[in-house]
């Protein structure tokens, strides 16, 4: 039986990356899956333990999911905090996990900077909790932006690894289920986890810097398009957008050594649901006087029902934290089912 786990950070103003990357996709998902969608905030005190207003964020991003046309009544959404036995098992995944794993993480890398002895041990744990989150309901399915890749592959050696260290026991208490680990048929407690990763705006990058990915922390609000951001801010940010002066391509090869002009037609290709290759058939040849204002109206059209319905969502703060609630005890349960087996299979007494 598929299921859908994703998380999303309260780190700042969520963007078009964001949007595009994961949440467009976790909309999708829900028609034919079960899904939990989770507002990770444990993940958020990795880079910075003290916040201005977590509780607001974590609402702010609530706020998205719902605006954007998540169903917290058919779907499980709540706040990561909530459920302890995220940490829980993050715990064990951090007695499975290999310090050598988690050094080799670009994202601990970039966050950490230079100064790596002074990032918090959360930050090169990030992974571990990551796994945990997922594999907490054994979920079989993880809809993420391209920059989470790495951490998936990571989340299927924990499980790997756990697997094979505990087979004998969870044969002997019959907790596993058949899979196959490549060409092998293999009996196995936690699920070998598939991203869902691609299309047009996998990875949206920086309006101001082409090889940079578009980012809540980028100390530039020109670089992104956040979801909050009204027509006027929109039509701005992408009038000033980096480009070069060439016209637009006709074909998506004459694209490869250009990526701002790449990932301007991959947004707009992402917006409007058709491949880049639809985009350039129809603005091949234009320029970028007349294809920005068609993608700043495009942004617009898309954008503005979204953060219109999460102002109206975010003025009502009881409702929010009652759909966090509910979420949080249906995702309880589920997790502490897990929890019950992975105890069991350790020996960690808890009758
Ligand atoms: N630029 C992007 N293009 C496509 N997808 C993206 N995602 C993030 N940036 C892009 C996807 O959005 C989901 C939620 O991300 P997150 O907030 O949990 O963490 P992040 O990847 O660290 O996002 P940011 O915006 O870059 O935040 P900061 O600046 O706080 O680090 C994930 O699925 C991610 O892949």
């Amino acid at each position: 039986q598929p299921l859908v786990f994703s998380g999303v950070q309260p780190t700042g103003n969520l963007h078009l990356g964001n949007y595009l990357g994961a949440i467009r996709k976790f909309v999708a998902l829900q028609e034919t899956n079960n899904c939990i969608y989770c507002v990770v905030d444990l993940h958020s005190l990795t880079a910075q333990l003290v916040h201005d207003d977590l509780e607001g964020q974590t609402r702010s991003i609530t706020a998205a999911f719902l605006a954007s046309g998540i169903d917290p009544k058919k779907h499980i959404v709540f706040n990561q905090a909530r459920v302890l036995q995220h940490a829980e098992l993050a715990w064990i995944f951090n007695c499975v996990a290999r310090i050598g794993w988690m050094n080799r993480m670009t994202q601990f890398k970039d966050k950490a900077g230079k100064d790596r002895e002074n990032a918090s041990l959360g930050l090169l744990a990030y992974p571990s909790l990551m796994a945990a989150d997922i594999l907490v309901y054994r979920a079989t399915h993880v809809p993420v932006g391209d920059d989470q890749k790495q951490h998936l592959e990571l989340t299927r050696d924990i499980a790997q690894k756990f697997n094979n260290d505990f087979s004998d026991r969870i044969a002997e208490l019959g907790l596993g289920v058949e899979m196959m680990m490549g060409e092998e048929k293999v009996n196995g407690f936690f699920p070998i986890t598939e991203p869902i990763i691609g299309g047009p705006a996998a990875r949206i990058m920086s309006l101001r810097d082409g090889s940079k990915k578009m980012s809540k922390s980028d100390p530039s609000d020109l670089s992104r398009i956040n979801l909050t951001d009204d027509a006027d801010t929109i039509s701005k940010k992408i009038k000033k957008a980096k480009t070069d002066p060439e016209a637009l391509p006709s074909e998506t090869d004459g694209l490869a050594s250009r990526p701002e002009a790449e990932n301007l037609v991959g947004i707009y290709a992402g917006l409007a649901e058709i491949s880049k290759q639809d985009v350039l058939n129809e603005f091949g040849g234009q320029q970028f006087s007349v294809f920005k204002p068609a993608l700043a109206d495009l942004a617009v059209e898309k954008l503005a029902p979204i953060a219109g319905e999460m102002r109206r969502l975010i003025a009502d703060p009881a409702y929010i934290d009652s759909v966090l609630r509910d979420g949080g005890d249906r995702a309880r349960m589920l997790a502490e089912g897990t929890m019950k087996s992975v105890r069991q299979i350790i020996g960690l007494l808890d009758n």
